[in-house]
């Protein structure tokens, strides 16, 4: 097997009441299981591919066979993204963010509020299944992103930092149809920590 799935950083529980236990085993024991066994599949006679780091793989599409360039996007991109969404999250965190991305969210943003309105906002109107990502771009920009699908910001020269899973399955089982409050949950739980180490690794 060329690609595994990465354990949670944290129990199925860490994140409640945010987000509840059975839709972490879900969400991560299905979900997030079933695109690593799809991008497997799609790479199967692909050994060289194998071979590379997911963020080569999904980072340069172009490069791709074009007969599994779309089965990588797809599920190379569900995979990298989870993992990436995990991290981004902690039991017991949320709070305001400090050092050089604090700073650079009051400079692109106009204040830390303002940033939170305009993400939720994003994350709100994304039509159909998608991510709400905060990414730097270039000079340390710090930039809000959707992308539908699977679409890693990492093929458009973004670098993320810190992410939402708005598909309806990262929240339907607790929330049902109430996107809006499960992203005003989100902010409970956001890892500033690793985002402020995402960030500096950037500058
Ligand atoms: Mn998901």
């Amino acid at each position: 097997m060329a690609f595994e799935l990465p354990p949670l950083p944290y129990d199925h529980n860490a994140l409640e009441p945010h987000i509840e236990e059975a839709t972490m085993h879900i969400h991560h024991g299905k979900h997030h299981a079933t695109y690593v066994a799809k991008l497997n599949a799609a790479i199967e006679d692909h050994p060289n591919l194998q071979q590379k780091p997911l963020e080569e793989l999904i980072g340069n599409p172009g490069a791709l066979p074009e007969e599994v360039r779309q089965a990588v996007i797809n599920h190379g991109g569900g995979v990298w993204n989870h993992t990436f969404f995990w991290e981004s999250l902690a039991g017991n965190a949320g709070g305001t963010p400090n050092g050089k991305i604090a700073e650079a969210l009051t400079k692109s943003f106009g204040n830390f509020d303002s940033f939170k309105e305009q993400f939720a906002t994003a994350a709100v109107s994304l039509f159909g299944s998608g991510w709400t990502w905060l990414c730097a771009g270039d000079g340390g920009k710090l930039i809000i992103k959707n992308l539908p699908n699977q679409d890693s910001p990492l093929a458009i020269g973004l670098k993320p930092l810190l992410v939402i899973d708005v598909w309806e399955h990262a929240y339907y089982l607790q929330y049902q149809n109430r996107r809006p409050e499960f992203i005003g949950a989100f902010w409970n739980i956001v890892n500033w920590s690793k985002a402020e180490q995402r960030y500096a690794a950037v500058l």
